[in-house]
């Protein structure tokens, strides 16, 4: 497996976790963390013996965001060309479900890299916030699009005009976590969350994504008529059959892809 100068990256049978590991800066997200965790994230979307990536980072950090101090004698005219953070897109596009695992501050690029993921589990010492607006500048990885998608206009508004923290619990509220865990157990339950993910059918999990995602990018009919026609292409899916043929003989599914 590659080494990495600012991550970890481990496997366990059918999925994979990613460490973030610049402890010093708390996980600040400079270019070089951004490069691996795209690298890495992609090579293992192309396995298809992974079925779920695990992103996290320190029991302090998850992420404090992007590196000021590697962005801040930047100009525009150097931002603009280097297209600086697009390369985050391609964590977007990765068909494998992530699994954020929060712990600490999850905080502007944190908090957007934790948004990027697809389930997110917050330890209840985790603290979420986009304080951009404290640097005169505002997020830059989605987090505008992101967390008014997730949490609404009213709270997103609260939290990026004045740029304060919420811990896990009104995060929670807000819908902006999937769940949260005690802090000592946050790694455990990931790993648990993973591993019956990874279990399930590859293709279905990929469409299952796909599906869900669709609802923020189309209008409710559009989005249901891509659920229905996917719906009817799993049926092309061996794995379908498997499932269904289980299910009737009252016997655990065998999956291909696992
Ligand atoms: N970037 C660089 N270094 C950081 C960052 C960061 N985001 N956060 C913390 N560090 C460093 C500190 O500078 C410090 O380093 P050193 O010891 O060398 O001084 C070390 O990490 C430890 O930090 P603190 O001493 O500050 O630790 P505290 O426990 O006192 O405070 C906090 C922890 C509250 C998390 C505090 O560090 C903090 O406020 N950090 C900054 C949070 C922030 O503003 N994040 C948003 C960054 S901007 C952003 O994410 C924009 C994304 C969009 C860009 C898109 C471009 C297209």
């Amino acid at each position: 497996m590659t080494s990495y100068e600012t991550i970890l990256v481990t496997r366990d049978g059918r999925t994979a976790t990613i460490t973030l590991n610049r402890p010093k800066a708390l996980n600040a997200l400079n270019a070089v963390l951004m490069n691996e965790v795209v690298d890495a994230a992609t090579t293992l979307d192309r396995d298809q013996g992974v079925g779920a990536i695990v992103i996290t980072g320190s029991e302090r950090a998850f992420a404090a965001g992007a590196d000021i101090k590697e962005m801040q004698a930047q100009s525009y005219q150097d931002m603009f060309l280097s297209d600086w953070f697009t390369a985050w897109d391609r964590l977007a596009a990765v068909r494998t479900p992530l699994i954020a695992a929060v712990s600490g501050y999850a905080l502007g690029g944190g908090c957007e890299l934790a948004m990027m993921c697809d389930v997110l589990i917050a330890g209840d010492n985790a603290k979420f916030g986009q304080p951009e607006i404290t640097l005169g500048v505002i997020p830059g990885i989605g987090g505008s699009q992101r967390l008014t998608r997730a949490i609404g206009k009213a709270k997103a508004m609260d939290l990026i005009l004045t740029g304060r923290t919420i811990g896990a619990d009104e995060a929670e509220r807000a819908g902006l976590v999937s769940r949260v865990v005690p802090a000592s157990d946050l790694l455990e339950e990931a790993a648990a969350v993973a591993h019956k993910i990874a279990e399930m059918s590859l293709p279905a999990l990929y469409v299952a994504k796909e599906a869900v995602n669709r609802a923020f990018e189309s209008t409710l009919a559009e989005g249901l008529l891509f659920e229905r026609r996917t719906f009817h292409a799993t049926f092309a899916f061996e794995d379908r059959t498997e499932g269904m043929t289980a299910f009737i003989e009252k016997r655990p599914a065998k999956f291909t892809h696992r």
